[in-house]
């Protein structure tokens, strides 16, 4: 059994906007004082956290001064240095400030997409200062209501102008900056543009730097689509683009929960974690990247709840990586796995060298291929997903 403490070989991060959460909706006011990110940076290292990520306002509080600007940072950064923490990821709040509520890269005003990229620009350079490897781009006021008020193409331009301007920037400057596109199909706009994975790695191939461009996908954003977010981190590791991850869980088809990791779709959480840790060559991990948590502590809680949601993400990650392992060291497993031939798959269905027109010649293939008989057999799936669901429940 592995160990269930967390360690910084974990790689595990989380972002001050997510225990700092003071549990506002829109229904009601917070339930929970406000965190001084410092002191989010001892408690998180004490819980065994690697990395602390943040946007810009939620470290220097939108309209500070040059002073206080310095202050918040040279708070911050003696934290850091104190506890060891890291900063792998920045990011830029452009959705809280009424400013932005028609969008920032795509807002309708230009005035406003030029003050967007100049907020954008000043927090990375903070961003690299502190080390960060990922800038993400979350643009949840990307989007719109109302269809006749968004030219969505030119829109989209506008997005890729202003990544574009943005990655020259980060050429130009020498920073070791790589960007993460965060998909979200709606909430707080109607509707987001880039709604999900599939959506995001299309635009990603039209960018001038599109190799620095890739993908922060999150549990719950795609499954509030009803997607597969095992196929969809599949799909990003496939074309090279999986640059960062928020973990975090989901139940269904709704308004964007933010759960700790695994209190939604548990199998999807178990198949996630095996694909991370054991997709890779050899069986090994797909996946080197921050484990990062983008969760909200459930509004019910106090402030002491809020460090034991964080500890339960660690946990929780940990535990379905032991029940990972189990799964995949389980010999029945691999039995199971050949009998469905899932490695079947990986072997090329034309042979080497061999072309259409070899293809065309063998009658084996076609003419005398008996289809019927090829459908008899089962394919004998269910039984992987029973280990899979045993394993998961510890009865393995
Ligand atoms: C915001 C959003 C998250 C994004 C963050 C990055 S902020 O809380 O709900 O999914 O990852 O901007
Ligand atoms: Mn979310
Ligand atoms: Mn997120």
């Amino acid at each position: 059994m592995t160990s269930l403490r967390p360690t910084r070989a974990d790689r595990f991060s989380f972002g001050l906007w997510t225990v700092g959460w003071q549990a506002r909706d829109p229904f009601g006011d917070g339930t929970r004082p406000a965190i001084d990110p410092v002191e989010t940076v001892h408690r998180l290292a004490e819980l065994g956290a690697y990395g602390v990520t943040f946007h810009d306002d939620d470290l220097i509080p939108f309209g500070s001064d040059e002073a206080a600007r310095q202050h918040h940072v040279k708070r911050f950064r003696a934290a850091l240095e104190e506890t060891g923490l890291v900063v792998p990821m920045a990011t830029t709040n452009l959705f809280f400030h009424p400013v932005f509520k028609d969008g920032a890269l795509t807002s309708n005003d230009r005035s406003i997409r030029r003050y967007a990229l100049r907020k954008v620009m000043r927090n990375l350079d903070l961003a690299a200062e502190f080390g960060a490897s990922t800038y993400v781009f979350w643009g949840g006021r990307e989007g719109s209501e109302v269809d006749a008020a968004k030219d969505v193409r030119s829109a989209l331009d506008r997005y890729r102008e202003g990544l574009d301007t943005l990655a020259q920037y980060v050429i130009d400057r020498g920073y070791g900056l790589r960007f993460a596109l965060e998909p979200k199909p709606n909430e707080p706009r109607g509707d987001i543009l880039l709604p999900t994975i599939g959506h995001a790695l299309a635009f990603i191939s039209t960018l001038e730097h599109s190799e620095m461009v890739g993908l922060n996908p999150e549990v719950g954003h795609e499954q509030m689509s009803n997607l597969n977010f095992v196929h969809g981190i599949s799909q990003a590791l496939w074309q090279g683009k999986l640059f960062h991850i928020d973990l975090n869980g989901q139940h269904g088809p709704k308004f964007d929960q933010d759960l700790v990791f695994g209190h939604g779709d548990l199998i999807s959480a178990f198949g996630l974690v095996d694909l991370l840790e054991h997709g890779g060559p050899g069986g090994g991990p797909a996946y080197d990247g921050p484990r990062h948590f983008d969760y909200k502590p459930l509004r019910t809680e106090d402030l002491d709840d809020v460090w034991r949601s964080a500890a339960a993400n660690m946990r929780t990650y940990l535990l379905l990586k032991e029940r990972a392992a189990a799964f995949r060291a389980d010999p029945e497993v691999l039995e199971a796995l050949v009998a469905a031939r899932v490695p079947e798959l990986a072997v090329p269905t034309l042979a080497d060298g061999e072309t259409y027109a070899d293809l065309l010649a063998d009658r084996s293939a076609f003419e005398d291929f008996d289809a019927d008989a090829a459908a008899v057999e089962g394919c004998h799936f269910g039984r992987v997903d029973q280990l899979a669901i045993e394993h998961l429940m510890g009865a393995r």
